[in-house]
């Protein structure tokens, strides 16, 4: 059965599930989105006016890329990007988590915070989403600049007194990948897995393809630059039954410090403002002060989801995990979160009924970042 990708050339999540496809060679078609489609076929048939959806032809609608690559991987089971034995699958899953939620920042302020670049990444977003609408390329450009600063740059906590400290963490991820990728053609080894496909979530749509994150990366990491293409390439390469690595590498070891001293101590924060029902919460994270950070409910699931998973394995697993990671990131693992939702478990969406009010609302505003 044949696939339909409603994604965009620009977008971190698009590239991330092309880069799953591509490697696991499964054929698709891509329909790059415009205001309209997302409006009229993507937000009806998934709930969400995000990209990527998917549908089959069977009418099928799929979306949000973390248990959309779950849901491929047991569909099409021939070259599996998610490691079989439960130790490297939760690691994998939990820097998957990790790049998702909290390399996003970093790839939205260097797509966003400079002139130049916002205004090239603009364009590019304006010509894309008007294309067959009656909007003016120029003024979506403008629209759309604007709303992404206004969202994702202030809205996200970023202010001139963090702003160096925010730059410089995509520096840090290119430092992390050259070193592991210094001894691997892969991050685990011979062949791609999901945490290559995760990683690609910042690292192909944004660092490698907007012209200032894509400078730098050519000049300081050309091993990641490298990288980049060979994932998206992955799909003509032989497989290799090559064990994949154990994360032992000491070059995992930043990676997962931040986990612990930044990103796993946000998420539990979020989840108190969730459930609290504040709107907005303040936290410093990995050295880093955030004055004024949205509560969004989908990363309380994504916490609530990962507790989950971790809760689940055997208790040797758990235990060789804790070894691994140290007694902190465990405890966060374990600590009771605040909020109460739901985990996040299925690719397949619903549809659902769009109300006029919905549809201006969006039409006029875009997609709330946490729309449910
Ligand atoms: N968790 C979702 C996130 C999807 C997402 O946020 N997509 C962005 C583009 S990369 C989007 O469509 N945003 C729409 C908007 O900001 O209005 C996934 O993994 O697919």
């Amino acid at each position: 059965m044949g696939y339909r990708v409603y994604l965009s050339d620009v977008s971190y999540f698009s590239g991330k599930l092309e880069c799953a496809l591509r490697t696991k060679r499964v054929a698709y078609e891509r329909v790059p989105v415009s205001s309209d489609t997302l409006l009229k076929e993507v937000l009806p048939n998934t709930g969400w006016m995000k990209v990527p959806a998917v549908r089959r032809d069977d009418g099928l609608w799929l979306y949000d890329s973390t248990p959309l690559l779950r849901w491929l991987d047991a569909e099409h089971p021939q070259r599996s990007l998610i490691p079989q034995d439960p130790y490297r699958a939760f690691l994998s899953t939990l820097v998957e988590d990790y790049c998702d939620e909290w390399q996003w920042r970093p790839a939205m302020f260097w797509r966003w915070a400079w002139p130049d670049n916002a205004r090239y990444l603009g364009s590019r977003l304006g010509e894309e989403l008007s294309r067959g609408t009656i909007h003016p390329a120029a003024g979506m450009a403008l629209y759309f600049r604007k709303r992404q600063q206004r969202i994702f740059l202030r809205g996200d906590g970023v202010r001139a007194s963090n702003f160096d400290a925010i730059a410089a963490l995509y520096p840090q991820a290119l430092a992390w990948l050259e070193a592991l990728l210094e001894t691997r053609r892969y991050l685990l080894g011979d062949r791609p897995s999901l945490v290559d496909i995760a990683w690609c979530g910042p690292m192909l749509r944004h660092y490698a393809q907007d012209p200032r994150p894509a400078a730098l990366m050519a000049a300081q990491a050309p091993r990641v630059w490298a990288w980049v293409s060979r994932v998206w390439n992955a799909g003509s390469e032989h497989w290799s039954d090559a064990e994949l690595g154990d994360f032992s590498d000491s070059a995992w070891d930043g990676l997962f410090a931040d986990i612990g001293a930044a990103y796993l101590p946000y998420l539990h924060d979020n989840a108190a403002a969730v459930a609290a029902g504040q709107k907005r919460f303040c936290g410093t994270y990995g050295g880093i002060d955030y004055p004024d950070l949205p509560a969004v409910c989908y990363r309380a699931r994504c916490l609530a989801t990962l507790q989950r998973d971790f809760e689940a394995l055997p208790p040797d697993v758990r235990q060789r995990i804790g070894q691994r990671l140290g007694a902190g990131i465990t405890g966060l693992l374990q600590r009771r979160s605040a909020a109460s939702l739901a985990p996040i478990d299925t690719a397949i969406a619903q549809p659902r009924t769009v109300t006029a009010a919905q549809r201006l609302r969006y039409y006029f505003s875009g997609t709330p970042w946490d729309s449910e």
